[in-house]
């Protein structure tokens, strides 16, 4: 009985030796197809724990992970730190009171994301009077997050995108649009 139990051991910790191990990548860009980066990407297990992180500077062609434990129950976490006018100016605050009053409507779901500075769900004159706000100096914070993230057009929240690890994965990739930001002028590497 107890070299049965051994074997089982023995055979359960060289199962987890040979576990098999996964890469992961993919890229990050603006809606017009340019290569965002200076950004952190975190590889959540289900237990929440950052299993591995990678800040994704302007040299590099996006992300990259590798030799991690293949799972179905992981999630990418990403975050864009960057200095709030970025691609924010009066011409942006012009397209958005001419989408207002109807003569000129945005016409893109990312460019009305990026305009809802609040992220109350719609435009109005309050995202307005912040995105006035900012570029007169008068305010150095934006509501939420500086910049979104979004995979397959969806909005990628707090949580996270979960990513399926059963198998090696390729092209997980991802648009970022920056707040206020509905032009597409933001540098993508800053
Ligand atoms: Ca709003
Ligand atoms: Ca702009």
């Amino acid at each position: 009985m107890l070299r049965y139990t051994f074997s089982l051991l023995l055979m359960s910790v060289l199962w987890q030796l040979t576990a098999q191990q996964v890469s992961l990548s993919g890229q990050v860009n603006t809606q017009g197809g340019d290569l965002v980066s200076n950004y952190t990407i975190e590889l959540v297990s289900a237990t929440g724990s950052v299993i591995a992180a990678q800040t994704v500077g302007c040299d590099d062609d996006g992300y990259a992970f590798t030799n991690i434990p293949a799972g179905a129950d992981y999630v990418l976490r990403l975050a864009k730190p960057n200095f709030i006018l970025n691609g924010v100016s009066t011409f942006d605050l012009v397209q958005v009171a001419r989408h207002l009053l109807g003569i000129q409507p945005l016409g893109n779901t990312y460019r009305i994301r990026a305009a809802d500075v609040n992220d109350s769900g719609s435009i109005s004159v309050l995202d307005m009077t912040i995105m006035r706000g900012l570029i007169l100096g008068m305010l150095e914070t934006m509501p939420g997050e500086n910049w979104l993230f979004f995979a397959n057009g969806n909005a990628v929240g707090t949580n996270g995108f979960p990513v399926d690890l059963s198998s090696d994965r390729t092209g997980v990739d991802f648009v970022a649009i920056k707040k206020g930001d509905v032009n597409e002028s933001a540098v993508p590497c800053n």
